[in-house]
C-alpha cells in the first residue's frame, strides 16, 4: 500500500492549508511535535517544497498530501545535474556567510541574483565577525559592495555576541518566513539556535577543507513567534543559475538595471554589439569589471530546463 505513495513530507496541521514543514525521510525520522504529522505525497512525482501549503487527506494511517496551493513564490538553484527548489512562500531569504570557511563573494551574487529573480527580498548576513586577517577584510569588502548594491546587510558573530545577533536578527525576523540559505559551515544553524528554542546540530570545530562537510542534512521549517518563521537548509557549495532565462540577467542585476539608456539594438546582449551601454558603463567603471566578468560567465552558461516547464 505504501508503494503507492511516493516522497515522505511533515505537515503542520495547526494552519489550514496545512503547510509543509520538511520534506525528506531523515528529517521525517528527527522532528516530531504536536502539531506535525508524517504525510505522503501521492505518486512519484509530485514536487513539494519546505514553505508549501498543502490539503490532505487521512487515509487509515497516514496523511495524504493531495493538493498544493498555488505558491506566491519559490526559490531554486541548479547544480551539475538538475535543477532543486529551496523553498516556497517565503518573505526573505538570508544569505549567511563568513570568512571561515573561506565564502565567494560570487556566492553572495549569484544568492541575490537568484532571490531577486523569483521577486524574493534578500539580506545578507556576515557571520563571524569575530575572525580576524585577510579573510575576515575581503569578507567585509564583499559586503560592502553588495550594500553598495543595495541588498540589505547585517554583520554579526553567534559565537562572540550572541546576545547582539540575536537582536539584530529578531529586528528583520519577526513576523515573516526567512529562509536561511549558504555554504557549508557559514554558520546557519548557528544563528536559528539563536532565534528558536531548539538545538539544531552544528558543524563540528576540527572540520578541516574549505568545502565544509554539510552538518544539516535537510531543509527545515520552525514557527518563529506567532507569524513568523526560520527555515534551516543545508549548506552547498554551487548556486547554480543555469535555470534563469540570460536575455532577463540585465533586470536582475541592479547594477546593470541602473543603466537605463538603451542599447543600439534592442537585443543587445551587452557583449559585442556596438553602441552597447552596459559596455559603455564598463568603460566609464560604473560597472566593475568583476561584475561584468560575472555577467559574461551567466550569460555562456548552458541553459537549462526551462523553469516554467517544471515548477509554475
Ligand atoms: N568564530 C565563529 N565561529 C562560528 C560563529 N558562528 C558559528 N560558528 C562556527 O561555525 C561552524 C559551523 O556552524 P554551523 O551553524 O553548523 O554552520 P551551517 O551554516 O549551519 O553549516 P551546514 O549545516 O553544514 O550548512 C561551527 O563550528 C560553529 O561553532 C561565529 O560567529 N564565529
Ligand atoms: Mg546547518
Ligand atoms: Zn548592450
Amino acid at each position: 500500500m505504501v508503494a503507492r505513495f511516493g516522497q515522505r513530507y511533515i505537515v503542520a496541521l495547526n494552519a489550514a492549508p496545512a503547510g509543509v514543514t520538511a520534506a525528506s525521510v531523515r528529517a521525517v525520522e528527527a522532528a516530531a511535535s504536536n502539531t506535525e504529522v508524517d504525510a505522503m505525497g501521492r505518486g512519484r512525482n509530485q514536487d513539494i517544497v519546505v514553505g508549501d501549503r498543502v490539503g490532505c487527506s487521512r487515509e487509515p494511517d497516514v496523511y495524504v498530501i493531495e493538493s498544493i496551493e498555488t505558491r506566491r513564490n519559490l526559490l531554486f538553484r541548479a547544480d551539475a545535474t538538475r535543477i532543486k527548489p529551496l523553498a516556497a512562500n517565503v518573505d526573505q531569504v538570508a544569505i549567511v556567510f563568513a570568512a571561515q570557511p573561506p565564502s565567494q563573494p560570487e556566492f553572495l551574487w549569484r544568492a541575490l541574483l537568484a532571490a531577486r529573480a523569483a521577486g524574493i527580498d534578500a539580506l545578507a548576513i556576515l557571520n563571524k565577525i569575530d575572525l580576524e586577517g585577510a579573510a575576515a577584510e575581503a569578507a567585509e569588502a564583499a559586503l560592502a559592495e553588495v550594500a553598495r548594491l543595495g541588498a540589505r546587510t547585517l554583520r554579526l558573530s553567534a559565537r562572540k555576541d550572541a546576545s547582539v545577533a540575536r537582536g539584530l536578527l529578531e529586528a528583520q525576523c519577526t513576523g515573516c518566513v526567512t529562509l536561511f540559505v549558504g555554504q557549508s559551515g557559514m554558520g546557519k544553524s548557528s544563528l536559528l539556535n539563536l532565534l528558536i528554542d531548539s538545538d539544531l546540530r552544528i558543524g563540528a570545530l576540527s572540520r578541516g577543507g574549505t568545502h565544509g562537510r554539510q552538518t544539516t542534512t535537510a531543509t527545515r521549517w520552525f514557527q518563529y513567534g506567532d507569524d513568523g518563521a526560520v527555515i534551516d537548509s543545508p549548506g552547498f557549495h554551487e548556486f547554480g543559475l543555469e535555470h534563469l532565462d540570460s536575455a532577463h540577467l540585465v533586470q536582475w542585476l541592479p547594477d546593470f538595471a541602473a543603466i537605463t539608456e538603451p542599447c543600439r539594438f534592442a537585443d543587445c546582449r551587452h557583449a559585442e554589439e556596438p553602441d552597447c551601454r552596459i559596455r559603455a558603463a564598463l568603460a566609464a567603471g560604473a560597472i566593475s569589471s568583476e561584475r561584468y566578468a560575472f555577467y559574461r560567465k551567466l550569460l555562456a552558461q548552458e541553459p537549462g530546463s526551462t523553469v516554467s516547464r517544471l515548477w509554475r
